[in-house]
């Protein structure tokens, strides 16, 4: 059994400090969050992630898993810090830094360094390796250097830590070694030995293939509005076929890593990266275009009501980071409409117009809008969408069945599905403000 540090207490830290915990290792947590360190010494945790709260609470219970603001020496340390976006579009590597910084003083001989977090190609090489160099050990020599990004998917984070194939990248075969025995620990999915680099690209190439994926099915929808049929029933079709697998159209693309990570592939040459670059530019234009939808339901409506289901960036879980939902009650309310937004999952403090209840935001909506498919969401029919006085439910993230359309007094407008055809009028398909 080891002793592992793990850097950084989010969504991938904790559940891996958990899960090594669980099989036996001593594991010290560290975040510079002090009040999530002290929530987390309590025993409070809160995680809306199915299982992390009992995996969390039992490893904290068995003594091997504490959680405190200061590194200190370890036989491996895993850094699993954010990865931001800047402004102007490239990773923001500050606390990948600053978690490398406070490693300095402990790295021993022996030890191993690994990076979790999504970077930018080469980073490991350029940024990680030379601050670690400045305890006086050299990568290779004098510790071992890997990068194994996560993959794991938010709803499925514990399955997917354990099941999910793993690609480790390491400085040298010894530290790719190291790491693989680490994560063997719990991991039942294959362990792929790379370099570095090849590993920080595989993950931003996974993450860049479902935008421009996702990318690809918005820019059908909007042409499928256009000619005036239903893309949800074509891209059923047309999914028949053994090669094609196309994904679903929505409101854009939310979560702290899909809408972020092309860019660290972007930044490096962009020059390079023209179709990347557009399908950005394709699913962040898709809050515009269901708020313009919206717009053409409210027209000739007095003071419009507007109720919005859904906040999060998809369903079933709290997290609102780059959340097409939030952007689209927004660009309502810049509009000037009166919105009422309701999202079971996500705590008040988000957006200014949040209702606590579903009968509050439905009560004198005019239009409603079903913007994150919760599971509270999905078992409603139209008419339960809608209060009497609602017309129209837009149904951005296209759940509901095509045939209630002109059923139970509602009409549903949804993306790719809204046309000619759908509504007896063309509706443009400019998604800035056609
Ligand atoms: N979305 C669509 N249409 C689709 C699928 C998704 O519009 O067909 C939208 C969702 O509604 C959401 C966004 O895309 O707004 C992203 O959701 P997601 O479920 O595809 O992915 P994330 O961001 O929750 O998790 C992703 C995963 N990456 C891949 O599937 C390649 C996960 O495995 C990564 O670990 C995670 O990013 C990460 O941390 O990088």
């Amino acid at each position: 059994m080891r002793k592992i540090c793990v850097l950084g207490l989010g969504y991938v830290g904790l559940p891996t400090a958990a899960m090594f915990a669980s099989c036996g290792h001593e594991v010290v947590g560290v975040d510079v969050n002090g009040r999530l360190v002290e929530a987390l010494c309590r025993g409070e945790i809160h995680p809306t992630e199915p299982g992390l709260g009992e995996v969390v609470a039992g490893a904290l219970q068995s003594g091997n898993l504490r959680a405190q603001t200061h590194v200190e020496e370890a036989d491996a340390f895993i850094i699993a810090v954010p990865t931001p976006l800047t402004a102007d579009k490239r990773a923001d590597l500050s606390y990948v830094s600053s978690a490398c910084d406070s490693l300095v003083p402990h790295v021993r001989r022996g030890n191993i360094v690994i990076l979790e977090s999504t970077v930018p190609p080469r980073t490991s090489l350029d940024l990680v390796k030379p601050i670690l160099e400045t305890s006086g050990l050299k990568a290779g020599e004098g510790f071992s250097l890997a990068h194994s990004p996560e993959r794991v998917l938010p709803t499925r984070i514990l399955t997917e830590l354990v099941e999910n194939d793993r690609v480790v990248g390491g400085f040298d075969s010894q530290s790719g070694e190291g790491a693989m025995q680490l994560y063997k620990s719990f991991v039942t999915g294959s362990i792929v030995l790379t370099d570095l680099t090849t590993a920080e690209m595989v993950k931003l190439m996974e993450n860049t293939y479902r935008d421009v994926n996702i990318a690809l099915a918005n820019e059908f929808a909007l042409l499928a509005e256009h000619v005036g049929i239903d893309v949800w029933e074509a891209i059923e079709l047309a999914n028949r076929h053994p090669r094609v697998s196309i994904l679903r159209p929505g409101p854009g693309v939310g979560g702290h890593c899909i809408p972020v990570d092309p860019w660290f592939l972007v930044q490096v040459a962009p020059h390079m990266a023209p179709l990347i670059t557009a399908a950005r530019g394709v699913n962040d234009a898709m809050p515009q275009h269901v708020a313009e939808i919206v717009k053409l339901a409210v027209a000739g409506v007095e003071n419009p009501v507007v109720a919005c289901l859904g906040l999060a960036y998809k369903a079933n879980v709290d997290d609102v980071r780059e959340s097409p939902a939030v952007k689209i009650v927004e660009l309502l309310q810049k509009q000037g409409l009166d919105v009422r937004a309701y999202d079971p999952h996500v705590p008040d403090g988000v957006v200014s117009c949040r209702v606590e209840r579903l009968e509050l935001a439905l009560c004198g909506a005019d239009v409603v809008v079903l913007a994150t498919d919760h599971r509270e969401f999905a078992g409603l029919s139209p008419s339960e969408l809608c209060n009497s006085e609602a017309t129209v439910l837009v149904d951005a993230r296209g759940v509901l069945a095509s045939d209630v359309r002109y059923s139970q007094g509602v009409e549903l407008r949804a993306v790719g599905r809204q046309g000619r055809h759908a509504t007896g009028h063309a509706i443009p398909c400019d998604t800035n403000g056609g």
